[in-house]
């Protein structure tokens, strides 16, 4: 059986969002997913960026929305499967922060 995701609960999001928050992830309007927008020195670091994030994602089997231009790398997560934000969505941003720092 497929496992079922959640929806991150109200206690969750109260907890979970807010270090994510203070990172500069936003909440996107009117969809339950967040969004941030990282600047690389140039393309290459920007690739670089986002292979490593793309290589976690199949690790993972969750995957960020995302667009590149140059040096800039915008990405929406949430979790098509649970329609909303779901704890993958905290742990790959997570990651995401860490890779990018
Ligand atoms: N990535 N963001 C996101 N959301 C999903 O629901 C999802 C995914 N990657 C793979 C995946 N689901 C598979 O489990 C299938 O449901 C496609």
């Amino acid at each position: 059986f497929k496992k079922i995701i959640m929806k991150l609960t109200e206690e969750q999001r109260a907890s979970l969002l807010n270090p994510l928050k203070a990172a500069g992830w936003t909440m996107v309007e009117n969809r339950d997913a967040i969004y941030k927008e990282f600047l690389f020195k140039d393309f290459n670091e920007a690739f670089g960026f986002m292979s490593r994030v793309a290589l976690q994602a199949e690790k993972s089997n969750h995957h960020p929305e995302w667009f590149n231009v140059y040096n800039k790398v915008q990405i929406t997560l949430s979790t098509h499967d649970c329609g909303g934000l779901s704890d993958r969505d905290i742990k790959l941003a997570t990651f995401i922060d860490k890779v990018a720092a």
